[in-house]
C-alpha cells in the first residue's frame, strides 16, 4: 500500500471491527477453506466470528461499502460446497459459531427461539429439557448448526411426520446485505400480512442475508416407539408397504429409509461394530420407525401386526422389531453410517434427488438399468428417505480401477441420472440445496420464468452481490 493511501479491505475491516471479530490466523482459516466433502479448497480472506446480530449487522454494512463477497458457514456439513469460500483470496467466511444462545423456549406456545449458531443437537436438547420435541434430525447434528439447517432447509429423517426445516420455523432474524435487521421472531402460527420474506431466505444458502436466530417450532415430546428393520423384495413393495403402515397405525410413521444390500454391506464392512439385523440376501431393507406421545399407544402390536401382514402378502421376506432402546440405536447406526461407509469405501458420484413417491419405483428400475449398462466403473448405493420420495441415487467406484476411474464419468452420469429424475417429474435437489455444486444444474431445469423471479429476488435483496457470490446463481 502506498503511504497515505486507501488501506486494503482487510485493513478495513479489523480496524472497524477488531481483531477479536476478524481472524487471520491460518490455522482457523484453514479449517474454513474446504467443505464436508472434499470437493473444493477455498482461499478466505478472513473468518469473521461476530458474537451479536449487532455486529453481524456493522460487518455486512462495511461490507456492502466495500463490496467484500461474505461466505457464511454453518457447521460445515452441507454437500454441495454453498459454505466453501471461492479461491480468489477476497472472500470472507462469516461463521454465528459464537452465537449460540436459546434465547427463549416457550413450552405452552410450543416454541423456541434459537441463535443461529446453536448446534442442532443442542437446539433438540433445549427442547428436550422444556418438555418438548423439535424433530429435525439428521446425520450430522452433533455438528450441524440450525442457521446452516434453516439456510438449506435442511431434510434428514423425521420429514415424513414433521416437514422439511422450513416447515418448522415460525419466524426468523436476518441481516440483510446492507445491514438493515428483518426480524419476525415472535412465533405467530398465523400471520397473513404481506408477502411471505422469511421463506425467501430459507433455503436460499446465505445468497440474499444472513439468518442470525430462529423462531422454531415445537411438538409434543414421543413417548412411544417402535422400530423395524424389515428385508423388502422390490422398491414397488417398500412404497406399497409404507402406504399400509400409515393405515394400519392411524398415521404414527414417522421414519420409512430405504437401505439396498450394498450399503448394508459398506457400513458392515468399514464401520467397526456394526452387525446385521437380519440374516441378508435381500436386494433391499426399509428400517421404519412408528412413534406417538401417547406413552401407552400399543406402537410395537401395531408395527408386529402390520407387518404379519405384509410378510404373508409377499410385500416383505424377514423382518426384525428393535428390542429396547439399544438396537434401536444400532438399526439407526446401521442407517446413518451409509455415508461414511461409502466415504471410507472410495470415490463416490453422488445424486439427491426426488420423485413423487409413485414414480419412485419405476425411476429407481430406469435409472439402475442404465447404470447397470452404461457405468461399469460404478456400483450403486441408491439409499435414502423413501417415505418424502427421496433417494440418494449414489454411485461408488467399483474395486480394484485406477483412481479417477469414475470421477472421469461424473458429467456424463449426472445427465443421464438427472434427465431420468426430470422425465419421471421428480428434482435433482431434494434435500442437498445448490451451493456450488449445482448452479448449472438449476439453469438448465429451473424454467426461464424460474430463472427470472429468482435473478429478480437476488438483486432486489443484495443489489451489490456481496452475499456468498456464485453459490445457488452464477455471479451477474
Ligand atoms: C443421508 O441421508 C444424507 O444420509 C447424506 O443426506 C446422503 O451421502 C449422501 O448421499
Ligand atoms: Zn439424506
Amino acid at each position: 500500500m502506498m503511504p497515505g493511501g486507501p488501506a486494503s479491505p482487510l485493513a478495513q475491516l479489523v480496524a472497524r471491527c477488531g481483531t477479536e471479530v476478524i481472524v487471520t490466523d491460518p490455522t482457523a482459516l484453514e479449517a474454513t477453506a474446504v467443505d464436508h466433502r472434499r470437493l473444493y479448497r477455498g482461499k478466505p480472506l478472513a473468518l469473521a466470528l461476530p458474537r451479536s446480530t449487532a455486529e453481524v449487522s456493522q460487518l455486512l454494512a462495511l461490507c456492502n461499502a466495500l463490496r467484500i463477497g461474505v461466505v457464511p458457514q454453518g457447521g460445515n456439513t452441507g454437500y454441495c460446497g454453498a459454505a466453501t469460500p471461492d479461491d480468489s483470496g477476497a472472500q470472507l467466511v462469516l461463521s454465528l459459531r459464537r452465537m449460540r444462545a436459546v434465547r427463549r423456549v416457550d413450552a405452552l406456545n410450543d416454541s423456541m427461539v434459537v441463535e443461529a449458531g446453536c448446534v442442532l443437537a443442542e437446539v433438540q436438547q433445549a427442547a428436550a429439557t422444556a418438555g418438548r420435541f423439535f424433530p429435525l434430525s439428521l446425520g450430522s447434528e452433533g455438528s450441524c448448526q440450525i442457521g446452516g439447517n434453516l439456510s438449506t432447509n435442511a431434510g434428514g429423517v423425521n420429514v415424513l411426520r414433521y416437514g422439511m426445516t422450513r416447515e418448522l420455523a415460525l419466524g426468523l432474524e436476518v441481516v440483510l446485505a446492507d445491514g438493515r435487521v428483518l426480524s419476525s421472531l415472535d412465533a405467530l402460527r398465523k400471520d397473513n400480512t404481506g408477502y411471505d420474506l422469511r421463506n425467501l431466505f430459507i433455503g436460499a444458502e446465505g445468497t440474499l442475508g444472513v439468518i442470525t436466530a430462529a423462531a422454531l417450532r415445537l411438538f409434543p415430546m414421543p413417548r412411544a416407539v417402535a422400530t423395524a428393520f424389515v428385508a423388502v423384495p422390490t422398491v414397488t413393495a417398500a412404497v406399497q408397504l409404507l402406504a399400509d403402515l400409515r393405515a394400519a397405525s392411524g398415521d404414527r410413521v414417522s421414519s420409512f429409509e430405504l437401505v439396498p444390500q450394498l450399503a448394508l454391506d459398506l457400513v458392515l464392512q468399514h464401520i467397526p461394530g456394526s452387525r446385521a439385523p437380519l440374516g441378508g440376501g435381500s436386494p433391499w431393507y426399509v428400517l421404519c420407525e412408528l412413534t406417538s406421545a401417547r406413552a401407552e399407544d400399543p406402537l410395537a402390536a401395531v408395527l408386529e401386526s402390520a407387518l404379519g401382514t405384509a410378510l404373508e402378502a409377499g410385500l416383505a421376506t424377514d423382518a426384525v422389531l428393535a428390542q429396547g432402546e439399544r438396537e434401536r440405536r444400532e438399526f439407526w447406526q446401521l442407517r446413518e453410517n451409509i455415508p461414511e461407509g461409502q466415504r471410507r469405501d472410495g470415490a463416490s458420484l453422488k445424486h439427491d434427488v426426488s420423485l413423487p413417491i409413485d414414480r419412485l419405483a419405476a425411476f429407481t428400475e430406469r435409472a439402475s438399468a442404465w447404470v447397470a449398462a452404461e457405468v461399469p466403473e460404478a456400483r450403486l448405493v441408491a439409499y435414502g428417505h423413501v417415505g418424502d420420495g427421496n433417494l440418494h441415487f449414489n454411485l461408488n467406484q467399483a474395486p480394484g480401477l485406477p483412481a479417477g476411474a469414475l470421477a472421469a464419468r461424473e458429467t456424463a452420469v449426472k445427465r443421464a441420472v438427472h434427465d431420468l429424475v426430470r422425465e419421471h417429474g421428480g428434482s435433482f435437489s431434494a434435500e442437498h440445496g445448490i451451493g456450488r455444486l449445482k448452479v448449472e444444474e438449476l439453469q438448465r431445469y429451473a424454467s426461464p420464468v424460474e430463472l427470472d423471479l429468482m435473478r429478480a429476488i437476488k438483486r432486489a435483496f443484495d443489489p451489490n452481490g456481496i452475499m456468498n457470490p456464485g453459490k445457488v446463481l452464477p455471479r451477474a
